[in-house]
C-alpha cells in the first residue's frame, strides 16, 4: 500500500478499527403509531434478517454483527440464541448485543423492574436473566436493556421507590453476567412515559450503572435527549469516567425520530466522534465502545438505508481522525478561540469521500456500497422470495 498523506495513513487505520453493529429489527417491517408500510423485501424471522446484516457488510465490510431483541428474534429463548449464533456464523457474522423486552408483554403495563407488583418485578428480572444466558449461548458480550418504566401523571408513582427497585434489580443481573460481559443501562427522557421515566438521563444511567457493578456501562442514544442538550458533552465527561459503554446510533429532528444517522445534523455526530477520538489522542488508550445503530425505517429501502448509515458513519469517523490534534490542543491552551474552532471545521470540512474510495479497493471491495449492492440483484431476488407470504403487520418482528 503506498499512501499519499499522513491524512490519508490516520483515515485508513481509523477505518480499519472502526465496526459498527447493525440492529435486527431494522430488516423487519416496521412503523408508527399510525401505521406500516409494508416492504416486499423486509425480512420477517431471524434467518433473513442475518441474510440481510450479511449483504450490507458485505459491501461495506464494517459490520459483523447484528444487535438483536429476544422478544422479536428469540422466540425459543436459549433454543433460538444458540441456532441464531449458528445461523450468523454460516452468513460470516456474528450475534451482537442482545436487548431483552420487558416493556411488550400485558403485563408490563405498568413497568418491569420498578411495577408495584412483586410478580411482575419478578417476571421482568427473569426474563433479562434469561437474555443474559440467551447472549451466553449465542457468544455476545453486551447486554442492553431498555426500560420503558414510569408514570404518565403526576402523584401516580413513587420515584424513589423506583429507583431502589432499578437498583435492586440491576445488581441481580449483573451478578449473573459472565466474566467477559457487561451489561449497558440505556436512558430515554420520555416515551412512552410521558411525566418521568425511571431512568430519564445519562446521570441516572451512570449511578444505576454503577451500583450495579463492575461490569455495567452507560449506552447512550442519540435520539434520547431533549432538544439543544449537549451530547458530546456527555460522552466527554462518561469517557473520562471509563463509564461509556456503546451507542445507539441515529438522527432526529424532533424527539426519537430513528431517523439515517447524520441526515439532519452531521456536524454532531462529527462533534461526538472527535471527542472520543481527542480521548484517545490524549491518553493512548482505545476506549471499549459499541457503536451500535438503532434506526428502523418504514418508508426507506432497509437494507440500502443501512448501507447509507454505514457510510456516513465511515465518513464522519475518518473526518474526526484527520483533525490536528497536536494544533488543537494548543490553540485549546493558549484560548486562541478562533483558531481553535476553525482547526476542527477544516477536517470537518474536508471532502474525504476519494480516501474512502481508496481504503475500500484497498479491502477488495467495490468503491461505491450502495451501487455494489443495487448491482448484485439480493433486493430483487429476496422480494420475490418474500412477497408472498403473509406478514406482521403488528409488531417489530
Ligand atoms: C427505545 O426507543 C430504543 O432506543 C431501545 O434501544 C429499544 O431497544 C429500541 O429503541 C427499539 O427500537
Ligand atoms: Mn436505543
Amino acid at each position: 500500500m503506498s499512501l499519499k498523506t499522513k491524512q490519508e495513513e490516520r483515515i485508513f487505520r481509523a477505518l480499519d478499527a472502526f465496526a459498527i453493529e447493525l440492529p435486527s429489527w431494522a430488516f423487519a417491517n416496521t412503523g408508527t403509531r399510525f401505521g406500516k408500510f409494508l416492504d416486499p423485501s423486509a425480512a420477517s424471522n431471524i434467518g433473513e434478517k442475518l441474510a440481510d446484516a450479511a449483504e450490507v457488510n458485505k459491501v461495506t465490510r464494517c459490520c459483523p454483527s447484528m444487535a438483536v431483541h429476544v422478544e422479536w428474534d428469540f422466540p425459543d429463548g436459549v433454543a433460538s440464541a444458540g441456532l441464531a449464533a449458528q445461523l450468523a456464523r454460516n452468513h460470516g457474522v456474528q450475534i451482537g448485543s442482545v436487548s431483552p423486552n420487558v416493556f411488550q408483554d400485558q403485563q408490563y403495563k405498568y413497568g418491569s423492574l420498578a411495577n408495584p407488583d412483586i410478580a411482575v418485578r419478578t417476571k421482568a428480572l427473569d426474563h433479562i436473566l434469561d437474555s443474559i444466558s440467551m447472549a451466553q449461548a449465542a457468544g455476545s458480550r453486551d447486554v442492553t436493556p431498555w426500560f420503558t418504566d414510569g408514570s404518565n401523571y403526576p402523584g401516580t408513582a413513587n420515584m424513589r421507590q423506583h429507583k431502589r427497585w432499578f437498583e435492586e434489580g440491576l445488581a441481580v443481573a449483573h451478578g449473573a453476567l459472565a466474566p467477559n460481559q457487561r451489561l449497558l443501562i440505556e436512558y430515554k427522557p420520555f416515551e412512552p412515559a410521558f411525566y418521568h421515566t425511571d431512568i430519564a438521563d445519562w446521570g441516572m444511567a451512570l449511578r444505576l450503572a454503577k451500583a450495579a457493578g463492575p461490569q455495567a456501562r452507560v449506552l447512550v442514544d442519540t435520539g434520547h435527549h431533549y432538544q439543544t442538550q449537549n451530547i458530546e458533552q456527555i460522552v466527554a465527561w462518561l469517557l473520562d469516567d471509563g463509564m461509556l459503554g456503546g451507542f445507539h446510533l441515529n438522527d432526529r429532528r424532533y424527539a426519537d425520530d430513528d431517523l439515517t444517522l447524520g441526515s439532519i445534523d452531521p456536524y454532531q455526530v462529527f462533534r461526538i466522534f472527535n471527542e472520543i477520538n481527542h480521548f484517545e489522542w490524549e491518553t493512548g488508550a482505545t476506549a471499549d465502545i459499541a457503536y451500535m445503530v438503532d434506526q428502523s425505517h418504514n418508508l426507506k429501502p432497509k437494507a440500502e438505508e443501512m448501507i447509507q448509515t454505514v457510510m456516513m458513519a465511515q465518513e464522519i469517523q475518518a473526518k474526526a481522525a484527520i483533525v490536528d490534534r497536536q494544533n488543537l490542543a494548543i490553540h485549546q491552551a493558549s484560548c486562541s478561540l478562533i483558531d481553535a474552532e476553525e482547526c476542527l471545521k477544516s477536517a470537518f470540512y474536508t471532502d474525504v469521500r476519494a480516501t474512502l474510495v481508496e481504503w475500500r479497493r484497498w479491502k477488495g471491495l467495490a468503491p461505491n456500497p450502495l451501487k455494489a449492492f443495487r448491482g448484485s440483484g439480493y433486493l430483487e431476488r429476496v422480494s420475490k422470495e418474500r412477497s408472498g407470504r403473509a406478514q406482521a403487520v403488528s409488531s417489530y418482528a
